[in-house]
C-alpha cells in the first residue's frame, strides 16, 4: 500500500461532504442494480447468489458509512471519555441482516428485492459468518458492541484481524475432522483498510539506558525486529439511532527495512521469508486448546493487539491534545476480555515512560485509573501463564517493567501482611519454580482498578478462591457483571415470527428495553395467545427439523420435543452426561419400559479443541450412538439423535428459536455464565440445569417451578471430591450400570472395538474432576420430569412463554449500562442523524438513554 500523502493539509469539502443517500424502494432498488451491473459486471446470465448478495452488502455499506462519519464527528466534538473493549476475539458472525434491522430498513430492502425477484433473506443466508472467535468469550464481545452502538456509548472495539478463523469441523466417520476457515478468501464487505494509522510494533532486542537533555535517566527499547499493524475498521451500527461505532482489527506487516534490509544483502528469499514471519502474527485464531498453551506466537498476537492499540489510543491523544497526559486517566478507559490482552498493562507503562517521558509514578497512576479487567473463567488449567524465558526473548523490556511492577507490589503486600512470606510467593506475579512464569491474572489484577466476574456465583467464586488473596487486599476492586445477550441478533431477527407475536401483543420496545417483555407474563394464561406461541413454535421448529435433515439425514419429527445441546465440546459442560442420558433411553425402549413415553429429538453440536483428544471421542460416541437409536427400527420416533456438524453464530440463529429444551448441564462452579442458556430462555425454550453461571439467574428470574434444576451445588461438588466413588455410584444406580454396560460391551462400537475404552475409564475414575456418575441419577430423574411436563403441552406453552417474559435481565444492554455506570463512566452521545433516513429521530432515539437522561454514574 502506498501511503503518500496529499500535498493540500486539509481536504475540500466539495470532497467529503455529499447529501445523504435515499432509503425509499426505489432508491434502494436502482443502488442493487447499479452495483450488480456496474460495479460487479453481471448481468442475467449470471445467477450465483453470492453477487446478489454482494450487491445488497454494497448498498447497505453505503449507508453505514455516512452514519459513521456522523458518530465519529459527534464523538470527536464532545471530547468525552472514551472506553476501549480490548479482546483477542470477535466472534461476529453475519453483519448483513443485522446491518438491515439497526438501520431499520428492513421493509424497504425487503420491497426492494422483490422489485428485482430476488428474497432478503435467501442472500443474508448467503453470507459466511466472520468466525473469529472461539465460543462464549468472542460473541459476548460482539454482543457487547452492538449494545454500546445502541445505547450510544463511545465504545471502541479493539482486536485482530486473522487471516484464519475458528476452523470449520467436518465429521467424517463420526470422527472431527478440522478444515481451514479462509474467511477473507474473497472481499470483506464490512471493513475499511485504513493504512493512514498503521502502527509499529517492536519484538526482541534489548534495553538501552541513557541520560536525557534534562539530565533525567530514561530507557529505551533498541535492536527490535518491527512489525507493522494495518488497521481495518468494521462498522457497528447501533439500532436505528444514527449511531455507528467502530471496532478496530489490526493485520500485521513486515516493515519495509525487513525487505530492504535482506534485500540489500542479496538474500532475496530471506526478505520474503522476513516478511511471512510478520505476517504470520495475525494469520490464524488460535483453538482454546490447553495442548496450545506456552506458544510463542500467541504471546506475539496479545502483545500486538496491545501495542497497536495502545500506540494509536496515544497518538490520537497527542495529536489531538498535546503531549499532555495530565487528563488522559479521566478521558480513557481500556476493558481487558479476560487475560488475552493484559500486556496492555505493561505496554501502556512503557509507552508513557520510555516514548512520554512521563516518571513511574504518574505512568502507573494512569495505567491503574485506566484498566479494567474481566475475568471469564474458574478453571485454574486455563488461568494463563507465560514462561518468563519467553518474555526475555520477545518482550524484554516489557519483562523488566513486569519485575518493576512485581517488586512494588510485594513491598505493599509486605506492608500490609508484615513477614508472611507465603502470601508474597502465593500473590506474586512470577511464579518461581524450575521454569519461572509470568501470571497474566495476577498482572491484570494489580494494573486494574476493576476485576469483574460474569455471573454472581462466578464472580462469588472468584473472591474466595481463585483470587481469595488479592480480594483481602482490594475488596473495592471486585465487582460482578452478569452477561447477556443482544435481543437484536437474538430474537429480533433470528426469530422473526416469535418477535412480531411479541410486538403485536404489548408493542416493540422490547428491542431496546428487553425488561417489557415481563408484560407477556399476563398473556401466559391466556389461551388464544397460548395457541399463537404454539404456532409458532412448531414452524420454528420444521425449518430446524429442515436444517437437520439437511445437515445431518436424521428426521426430526416437529411433534417430539426438541432437546438441544449446542457450544463447545469440553468435558466440564458434560456433554457426556447428555450421551449417557440418551443411551439410557435407548436402553428403557430396548426393555419395552415406555409407557406413556414423549418423543424426543435430541441434538447436540459444538467444536472440540484440535489437541483435546477425550473432547473429540465424546463427538465419536455421539455419533456411533446416534447411529445405533436412529436406524433401530424398535425404536422408530420415539428417539433420535443427531450432531449438528459446524456448530456457528449463523446455525445457532436457526437453533435456538426451534428448541423446546435447553441444556445447560455443567458440573457446578466450573461455567462461568454461559450466554447461550440466555438465547435458548429469550426463545421460550425452558432449561434443565444445574446451580452453575447465570443459570441461577435465570431461574431466579423465571422461578423454580418454570425450571427444571437437578445435580450438586458447587459447595457440595467440592465436598463430594474428597471421597468420590464413582464405581459405588454405578452399581447402585440400576440404569446406570446398565448404560455402562452398553458402552463397555461394544454395543456402540461394533467394529471399533474398544475405541470408548478411554470415555468407560474417565467416568469410573475417583478423580474425575466432572464428576459425571455423581449427577445422573437427580438428571434421568429431572428428564423423566421433563418428559412429563412435555405432555401437558398448553401447561408447557405457559412455561414457554414466561421463560421469553423473564430473560429481560439477559440483555446486553443491561450489562453495558452496568459496566457504564460503574466503571466506565461515559456520557452518551447522539450523532446527527443523516438527513432523514434515520427515520425520525424522535422515533430513533426511542427508548433510548440519551445524554440528558444518562443514570448518575455511581462512584465507587
Ligand atoms: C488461551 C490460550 C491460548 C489459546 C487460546 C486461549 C483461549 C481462547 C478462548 C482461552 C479461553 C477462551 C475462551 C473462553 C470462553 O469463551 N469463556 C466463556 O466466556 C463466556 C463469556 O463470559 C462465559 O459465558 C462462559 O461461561 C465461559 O466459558
Amino acid at each position: 500500500m502506498n501511503t503518500k500523502r496529499f500535498v493540500k493539509s486539509s481536504l475540500c469539502p466539495e470532497l467529503t461532504d455529499i447529501p445523504p443517500l435515499g432509503i425509499d424502494e426505489t432508491t434502494l432498488a436502482r443502488a442493487f442494480r447499479h452495483y450488480y451491473t456496474n460495479h460487479l459486471g453481471r448481468d442475467k446470465s449470471c445467477n450465483l447468489l453470492h453477487y446478489a448478495y454482494e450487491s445488497l452488502a454494497l448498498v447497505v455499506r453505503d449507508r453505514l458509512m455516512e452514519r459513521w462519519k456522523k458518530t465519529r464527528y459527534a464523538y470527536e466534538d464532545s471530547g468525552g471519555k472514551r472506553a476501549y473493549y480490548l479482546s483477542l476475539e470477535f466472534l461476529m458472525g453475519r453483519s448483513l441482516g443485522n446491518s438491515i434491522l439497526n438501520l431499520g430498513l428492513d421493509e424497504e430492502i425487503t420491497e426492494a428485492m422483490n422489485r428485482v425477484c430476488l428474497d432478503f433473506e435467501e442472500l443474508a443466508d448467503a453470507e459466511q459468518d466472520a468466525g473469529l472467535g472461539n465460543g462464549g468469550l468472542g460473541r459476548l464481545a460482539a454482543c457487547f458492541l452492538d449494545s454500546c452502538a445502541t445505547l450510544q456509548l463511545p465504545v471502541q472495539g479493539y482486536g485482530i484481524r486473522y487471516e484464519y478463523g475458528m476452523f470449520r469441523q467436518r465429521i467424517q466417520d463420526g470422527f472431527q475432522v478440522e478444515e481451514p476457515d479462509h474467511w477473507l478468501g474473497a472481499d470483506n464487505r464490512w471493513e475499511i483498510e485504513r493504512p493512514e494509522y498503521a502502527q509499529r510494533v517492536k519484538f526482541g532486542g534489548r534495553s538501552e539506558f541513557y541520560t536525557d537533555h534534562n539530565g533525567a535517566s530514561r530507557c529505551r527499547w533498541v535492536d527490535t525486529r518491527d512489525v507493522l499493524a494495518y488497521p481495518y475498521d468494521v462498522p457497528i451500527p447501533g439500532h436505528q439511532n444514527g449511531t455507528v461505532n467502530t471496532l478496530r482489527l489490526w493485520k500485521a506487516g513486515a516493515t519495509a527495512e525487513f525487505d530492504l534490509g535482506e534485500f540489500n544483502s542479496g538474500d532475496y528469499p530471506g526478505s520474503v521469508a522476513a516478511k511471512n514471519e510478520a505476517e504470520k502474527i495475525t494469520m490464524v485464531l488460535y483453538p482454546n486448546d490447553a495442548s496450545e498453551n506456552g506458544k510463542d506466537l500467541r504471546l506475539r498476537q496479545q502483545y500486538f493487539l496491545a501495542s497497536a492499540s495502545l500506540q494509536d489510543i496515544l497518538d490520537k491523544w497527542v495529536v489531538t491534545r498535546g503531549s499532555d497526559l495530565s487528563s488522559f486517566a479521566e478521558n480513557n478507559c481500556f476493558q481487558l476480555n479476560d487475560t488475552h490482552p493484559s500486556c496492555a498493562v505493561a505496554e501502556l507503562m512503557r509507552l508513557l515512560m520510555d516514548e512520554q517521558h512521563l516518571e513511574w509514578d504518574a505512568a502507573w497512576d494512569i495505567t491503574r485509573s485506566t484498566m479494567a479487567y474481566t475475568n471469564h473463567t474458574l478453571l485454574p488449567e486455563a488461568l494463563e501463564k507465560w514462561p518468563v524465558r519467553l518474555f526475555e526473548q520477545l518482550l524484554p523490556r516489557l519483562l523488566e517493567i513486569i519485575y518493576e511492577i512485581n517488586a512494588r507490589f510485594l513491598r505493599e503486600v509486605a506492608a500490609r501482611w508484615p513477614g508472611d512470606m507465603e502470601r508474597q510467593q502465593r500473590m506474586s506475579i512470577i511464579e518461581e519454580g524450575a521454569e519461572p512464569q509470568v501470571r497474566m491474572a495476577f498482572l491484570a489484577i494489580v494494573g486494574s482498578f476493576s476485576v469483574n466476574g460474569v455471573a454472581e456465583l462466578h464472580s462469588r467464586l472468584l473472591q474466595e478462591g481463585l483470587f481469595r488473596d488479592f480480594f483481602e487486599l482490594w475488596p473495592e476492586k471486585f465487582n460482578n457483571k452478569t452477561n447477556g445477550v443482544t435481543q437484536r441478533r437474538w430474537l429480533a431477527w433470528c426469530n422473526k415470527e416469535l418477535s412480531s407475536l411479541i410486538s403485536d401483543s404489548i408493542g416493540n420496545e422490547w428491542v431496546t428495553d428487553l425488561a417489557q417483555l415481563t408484560q407477556l407474563k399476563q398473556l401466559a394464561t391466556d389461551e388464544t395467545f397460548q395457541q399463537r406461541w404454539q404456532q409458532v413454535k412448531f414452524a420454528n421448529k420444521q425449518q430446524l427439523a429442515e436444517l437437520v435433515k439437511t445437515e445431518c439425514d436424521v428426521d426430526f419429527d416437529p411433534h417430539a420435543m426438541f432437546d438441544v445441546q449446542v457450544k463447545r465440546i469440553h468435558e466440564y459442560k458434560r456433554q457426556l452426561l447428555n450421551v449417557l442420558h440418551v443411551i439410557h433411553l435407548y436402553d428403557r425402549i430396548k426393555r419395552g419400559d415406555c409407557e406413556d413415553w414423549t418423543p424426543r429429538c435430541v441434538l447436540i453440536g459444538g467444536k472440540a479443541a484440535p489437541g483435546y483428544a477425550i473432547a473429540k471421542l465424546i463427538i465419536k460416541l455421539i455419533n456411533n450412538v446416534a447411529k445405533v437409536v436412529n436406524n433401530d427400527p424398535e425404536v422408530g420416533d420415539k428417539l433420535k439423535v443427531a450432531f449438528l456438524p459446524n456448530y456457528r453464530v449463523s446455525a445457532m440463529e436457526r437453533i435456538c428459536p426451534g428448541t423446546d429444551l435447553s441444556e445447560q448441564i455443567s458440573t457446578a462452579g466450573k461455567e462461568a455464565s454461559g450466554t447461550g442458556n440466555m438465547k435458548f430462555m429469550m426463545n421460550g425454550a425452558l432449561t434443565i440445569g444445574t446451580l452453575d453461571g447465570a443459570n441461577i439467574e435465570i431461574r431466579e428470574e423465571v422461578g423454580e417451578e418454570n425450571f427444571f434444576l437437578f445435580g450438586l451445588t458447587a459447595a457440595e461438588v467440592e465436598e463430594q471430591r474428597r471421597n468420590y466413588d464413582p464405581k459405588a455410584i454405578i452399581a447402585a444406580d440400576e440404569n446406570l450400570s446398565r448404560v455402562m454396560q452398553l458402552l463397555e460391551s461394544g454395543h456402540f462400537s461394533q467394529f471399533e472395538r474398544g475405541i470408548f475404552a478411554p470415555i468407560v475409564g474417565a467416568i469410573g475414575n475417583r478423580y474425575d474432576p466432572w464428576l459425571v456418575a455423581a449427577d445422573f441419577t437427580s438428571y434421568v430423574a429431572m428428564q423423566e420430569q421433563v418428559s412429563q411436563a412435555y405432555r401437558d403441552q398448553q401447561s408447557w406453552t405457559r412455561m414457554s412463554i414466561l421463560n421469553t417474559a423473564s430473560s429481560g435481565k439477559f440483555s446486553t444492554d443491561r450489562t453495558m449500562q452496568e459496566y457504564n455506570a460503574e466503571i466506565w463512566k461515559l456520557k452518551p452521545i447522539a450523532a446527527q442523524p443523516v438527513g432523514k433516513s434515520t427515520v425520525d429521530p424522535a422515533r430513533a432515539l426511542n427508548g433510548l438513554v440519551n445524554a440528558e437522561q444518562v443514570p448518575a454514574a455511581v462512584e465507587s
